[in-house]
């Protein structure tokens, strides 16, 4: 069956989206099979994750994320801000500002457009989950699990803080975030038993109270170039621990997002969304 995709990126953290607002062309046991095809960069099209723009009862859409792996997240910050921006672009949306439906909950978000082209995207990415239980961590003693240390075997003890942003993050601060081996810590925290859904990771210096600069390590992808729930997760723990202000922009190694930890208490992430390519593909 060939299917029509639109291979898009925010700050390098990369996509493939299927627009099926009629409902899902594939069946659902299928989808963690097709995500790993179309995610593989030799053998598929290559990407961070597959994004589904789907149709919502409660919202103008719905966005599915699968990883690499196969595995369906919660929420996907990056992603969402290419979902809205392939939805807008066809000229689907009302207005600017959009409402879409994810594992995560419903997410208002605002488009900035030139041209009647989206071009960056604000989100409302909703507000910080700090309890244990809903992260899931078993970190904390049923406490907020801020700078804690975790014990890697083999790899010694780092002072971590868990919290979700839809998904599970795991931030640990350094001094030197261009020297962490990300590629031998990563996977030991995303898979540590210490986070039952598995965890991303992000390892987060802070360059000033408004600039952070991270790096990400993604459950179900790896080292990526971006991640728009882990520039919320570093900039929240980094606000709550007195190393940054409210707001500040996040370095990731493919570009930078705009992070404000508003009074509401919600987080609202500001980035551009780029379309690369169109293609059509056979399954
Ligand atoms: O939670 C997870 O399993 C993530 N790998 C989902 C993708 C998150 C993303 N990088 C983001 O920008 O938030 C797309």
């Amino acid at each position: 069956m060939p299917l029509l995709f639109v291979k898009m990126h925010g700050i390098g953290n990369d996509f493939v989206v299927f627009g099926a607002l009629d409902g899902l062309p594939l069946s659902e046991d299928h989808l963690s099979e097709f995500a790993q095809f179309v995610c593989d960069r030799h053998f598929g099209v290559g990407a961070d994750g597959v994004l589904w723009v789907l149709p919502s009862s409660i919202a103008d859409f719905q966005m599915r994320i699968f990883n690499p792996d196969g595995s369906e997240a919660e929420m996907c910050g990056n992603g969402i801000r290419c979902a809205v921006k392939w939805f807008y672009d066809r000229d689907y949306a009302k207005g600017e500002v959009v409402r879409v439906e994810t594992k995560a909950g419903v997410k208002t978000v605002w488009v900035t457009a030139k041209d009647g082209k989206a071009v960056a995207v604000t989100v409302d990415m909703g507000i910080p989950v700090f309890q244990p239980d809903r992260i899931p961590t078993t970190l904390g003693n049923g406490e907020e699990a801020l700078e804690v240390p975790l014990f890697v075997e083999g790899l010694g003890t780092f002072v971590v803080s868990a919290v979700s942003m839809g998904n599970p993050h795991c931030v640990v601060f350094t001094e030197t975030v261009d020297e962490v081996p990300l590629e031998a810590i990563g996977p030991r925290l995303e898979h540590h038993p210490a986070f039952p859904q598995r965890t991303n990771v992000e390892f987060v210096q802070v360059l000033s109270p408004n600039e952070l600069k991270v790096r990400v390590w993604e459950r179900g992808a790896g080292i990526t170039l971006a991640c728009g729930t882990g520039a919320c997760a570093a900039l929240v723990v980094a606000a709550k621990t007195g190393r940054a202000s409210r707001k500040a922009t996040v370095h990731l190694p493919g570009g930078d997002l705009d992070i404000e930890w508003r009074e509401d208490n919600h987080l609202y992430m500001t980035g551009p969304a780029v379309e690369v390519f169109r293609g059509e593909l056979g399954w």
